[in-house]
Order: structure tokens, then sequence, then C-alpha cells
């Protein structure tokens, strides 16, 4: 009895194990089968997509905070992954109950799907026709489940009866090559999906091929000695490759130039719609501007430096004539992003343009392509919309923008700010001349002067290198003769142009951007 009992047990046990891979493997053959599909329907009809852009949505602002702060730009990567393991332990569940009653595990896929169909139908962009993908996924997670239960329920079943290990062994074994087999369809399937949708992205091929206009008002020429003397600070210039990305879009837009249209709308006297080919007939402007996301924390690297080709905003703006009393434009991206830029700030004469050109080259997918806003002196949130479609001339009182109605700030000017590049923070470095650099910024206005402190003596000034523009990072540097074995360590503050210096408080980025001295420690030896 106590042998029958133990054997049952072990029985029980693999049949919950056998149970929780069907499930696992179930929602991998969903997943795959709907991602397949959604190459042919589009990224808004992806789960995946849909439901991690639904979740990133509801993130509060601490987590979003929390999960840059932490992750920095692989918070994607991060928010896939943990979507993964919340999937595979519901669909674990819900193969282990499909073991006992199928009609229970079937049901409890087909609530996950209703749920994955709700975030889906609700992004912005999307139509019924856009569950098509999910539903055959489901049928197939469905059918997959089925297929993968008769073996264990049987296996069960015999041993119940007659506990001995020969007659197991066939029927585990069958489940392991069915599972296996299943498993592998379901990679299979959903590679070739990945496939086929970069094949058949459409700004990808368009943009390997398309020639951008000469700007009429090209940048002045950088001027030598921007790039700070010190073998290891920043590039003064960010390489498209190396410029960080933060945005909501977990399926980059995948839009097609000649489809593009911006609309101009709201409280103006002339509402116009225009279009790629028009935009690109206008006079276009180049300069350098530094964006800076408001998520940097103090020492981060969420900020780079480009050379921007793009329409002047105050140009859209006078044509539309914007009416008394609006004070905001809320520009909107295809993905249903949006962002709140003071109405004043994209008419003065700061360069703050719909840019289609990044250091040369049509924008990058990933940063905004085929038109995003570049708006010197206002962090990203509020002011650098990718993939823009829309400015709606409004007022702050009316409407606000997709993080300031999450927490954030309004208005988002950025904050003057410096940090310590080299030394690396807790880098070891030779005893003697130790060279000390690092970036600073205070956009629309510029750097004035920077100030090192080193370990707990008097503050002495940087050598600042040569100024691009207001609208750029300004590097500096200085050279520590004789420094002394040990720990030390070393700070930085900077003053803008009408010499005010940078705030000392420390504060968090939430909820108008990150204040503090930047200081590092690192050995000399
Ligand atoms: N469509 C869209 N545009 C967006 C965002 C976004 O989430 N979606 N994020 C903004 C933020 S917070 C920043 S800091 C900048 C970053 O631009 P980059 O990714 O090109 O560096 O884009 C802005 N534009
Ligand atoms: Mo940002």
């Amino acid at each position: 009895m106590g042998k029958r009992n133990k054997a049952t047990r072990r029985q029980d046990l693999h049949g919950l194990g056998f149970g929780a891979l069907a499930g696992v493997i179930s929602a991998g053959v969903l997943f795959a089968i709907a991602e397949f599909m959604s190459a042919f329907f589009g990224s808004a009809s992806s789960p995946l997509t849909s439901v991690g852009s639904t979740f990133i949505d509801f993130t509060p602002a601490w987590m979003k905070n929390f999960a840059i702060a932490t992750f920095g730009t692989n918070d994607k990567f991060v928010l896939l992954l943990s979507m993964g393991i919340v999937a595979a332990a519901l669909s674990a569940v819900a193969g282990i109950v499909a073991r006992k009653k199928f009609a229970a595990g079937a049901t409890m896929v087909v609530a996950f799907a209703v749920v994955m169909a709700a975030c889906i139908i609700t992004r912005s962009g999307a139509s019924i026709a856009d569950v098509f993908p999910l539903l055959l996924g489901t049928v197939g997670g469905i059918l997959a489940l089925r297929f993968l239960r008769q073996d264990t329920s049987r296996s069960a079943s015999t041993t119940t009866n007659t506990p001995t290990s020969t007659e197991q062994t066939p029927s585990r074994r069958t489940f392991l090559v069915r599972s296996a087999l299943v498993a592998g369809a379901a990679v299979v399937v959903g590679f070739g999906g990945t496939v086929i949708n970069g094949a058949r992205n459409t700004a990808l091929a368009v943009r390997a091929t398309l020639k951008l206009p000469a700007p009429k008002t090209t940048a002045p020429a950088l001027p030598t000695g921007v790039q700070a003397p010190v073998e290891g600070v920043t590039p003064f210039v960010t390489p498209n490759d190396d410029f960080y990305r933060i945005d909501t879009a977990l399926a980059v837009p995948d839009i097609d130039p000649a489809k593009w249209q911006l609309r101009v709308h709201g409280m103006v006297e002339e509402e116009f719609t225009i279009g790629f080919d028009e935009l690109l007939a206008q006079d276009l402007i180049e300069s350098y501007v530094t964006l800076t996301c408001v998520s940097n924390v103090v020492g981060g690297n969420l900020a780079g430096n480009a050379k921007w080709l793009g329409y002047p905003l105050r140009e859209v703006l006078a044509r539309a004539k914007p009416t008394a009393g609006a004070d905001m434009v809320l520009s909107t991206s295809i993905d249903g992003f949006s962002a709140s830029t003071p109405l004043p700030v994209l008419q003065d004469d700061r360069d703050a343009i719909l840019a289609v050109g990044m250091n040369g080259e049509p924008l990058p997918l990933e940063h905004g392509f085929p038109v995003r806003m570049v708006v010197p002196g206002l962090y990203g949130f509020v002011s650098a919309t990718k993939w823009v479609v829309d400015l709606e001339v409004t007022t702050f009182a009316q409407s606000a923008g997709y993080w300031t109605s999450r927490g954030w700030n309004s208005h988002g000017p950025i904050k003057t700010a410096s940090r310590v590049e080299v030394p690396r923070a807790l880098g070891r470095v030779p005893a003697g001349a130790v060279p000390i650099g690092g970036s600073a910024w205070a956009q629309t206005k510029g750097i004035s002067k920077v100030e090192i402190q080193i370990d707990d003596g008097a503050w002495q000034e940087a050598t600042l290198a040569a100024e691009a523009s207001v609208d750029t990072w300004r590097q500096w540097s200085y050279i520590w003769d004789n420094a002394p074995a040990g720990t030390h360590k070393v700070r930085v503050r900077a003053y803008d142009a009408d010499g005010t210096i940078q705030i000392q408080d420390q504060a968090p980025p939430e909820p108008d951007g990150s204040t503090g001295w930047h200081s590092i420690t690192f050995n000399v030896t």
C-alpha cells in the first residue's frame, strides 16, 4: 500500500509537470501562430506588442522611472522577459487544469485570449480585424493542448490500475516526443514570422534608397576642439547606432513616407495637412541639438547629440496661424504617444524642427522615421515626438501629453547638468598626471563654466572644450597633476551662460528631471 501511494504520488507529480509543460508549449503555439499571422495583418495585431504596450501605458511613473533607471534602454527586453514569465506561469496552470478537466483548461486559455484581444483592439489605430491572428493562435493553442494532453492522461489512468514502470515509459516518451515536435514547430513558425515581418517592412526598404535634399541653411562647421583632449570622453556627435532610444513603442512603427501625412489643426486659422514630398520641398535647416531624456539620472547616459535636418516648426505654425488663447501644441505619434510643447517655444527663433534627417541620413526607424520633432531645450517627453502625424494647437488647460497625464510635468525645460566620464566610476588609473573629463549641458543657454572638486579639496575650474552651439552639450577636461595612489573622488558642477550654477540638491527624475552634482570614485595605482 505504502509503495503504491508513493508511486501514485510520483505519478501525480509527473502528471503536474507534464500538464505544466503542455500548457507552456501550447501558449508557445498560440503566440507563434499569432505572431506569424501578424506579419500579414500588421504589428497592431501582434498580441505580444499590444499586451506589452498596454502594460507600458498603465505603468505608473515610478515604475517606468525605476525600469529606465535600472535597465536603461534595455527596459523593453526586461518588459518582454517579465511578460514571458507571467505568460509561462499562467499557461502552466491552464495546462495542469486541462489535464484533469480539459474544458476548464481550454476555458482559461480562451479567457487569457479575451484579455489579449481587449489589449489589441484598444490600441490606437487598431481595428477588429486585428484580433484575427490571435483568434487563429488561440485555436492552435487549444488544439496543441488537446494533442499534448491525451498521453499524460492515459499514463495517469494506466498507472492507477497497475503502476509498473514498463507501462509508463512508452506513454511518457510519446508525450515528450509530441512536446518536442510541437515546440519545434512553434519555434519555426515564430521565427518565420519574424523573418517575414522584417522582409515586409516598408519603411526599412524605402529608407534604404531615400535621398534627402540638401539643407537651405547648413549647420555651421563644428569648431575645432569640441572634443575634449581626454581619451574616453563621449564622442561629441553621437553616432546614430549609439544614440539612446527611449519610447513606448514595442514594435517600431512602419511608416511608408509616401503615405505619411502631418495634420495641423486645432486653435488655428488655417488647418492643413502636409505630405512627405511637400515637406522635403520646403527650405530645410540643419543644426546640432543635444536631446535629453527626463528620466536621465545624475551622471546618466540618456542624452545624445546629433546633426538634425528638418523644417522649422515656427514656419509650420506661421502657416497655421494659431488663434488667441492657444498656449500649447500637442504632437501625436502614429502609435498614440503624445507630447505637450509650449507654443511660444515652437515660435521663437530656436531651431525647433520637424526633423527628417539625423547625422546625414534619413532618421533611423527607431528614431522616428520618416518625421519626428526636435526641440532644443526641452526634455524629449514634452517635445521630441517620433513618428509624428498630428499637431494640435490647443491649451495646457484642455489637453495633456502622454507622460504629463501620468504624473510628469507638463512643460519640461531641460535642467543644467554635468557629468564625469573619465576616469570611469570605480576605474583604476596610473599615478602621475590623471586626465579627468566629461560633458555638461544647458540647452538654449550654453555652458559658461565647469568646476571640479577632488576629494574634499577646493573647487577648481576645468578647461572648457569649444562650444558648437548653445543647444549642444559642451565637453570639459582637467589634468590632475601628481595624483597620489589611493581611492579618490571627483565631483563636477556646471554654470549656464547666465552664470547660474547647476542645482546641487539631489532629486530623482520624476516629475521634471533629476538634479544634483555628479561624483565618481576611482583608484590611482
Ligand atoms: N512616438 C514617440 N515619440 C517619443 C517617445 C515615445 O515614447 N513615443 N518618447 C520621447 C522621449 S521620453 C524621449 S527622451 C525621446 C527620445 O528620442 P530618441 O529615442 O530618438 O533618443 O523621444 C520622445 N519621443
Ligand atoms: Mo524621455
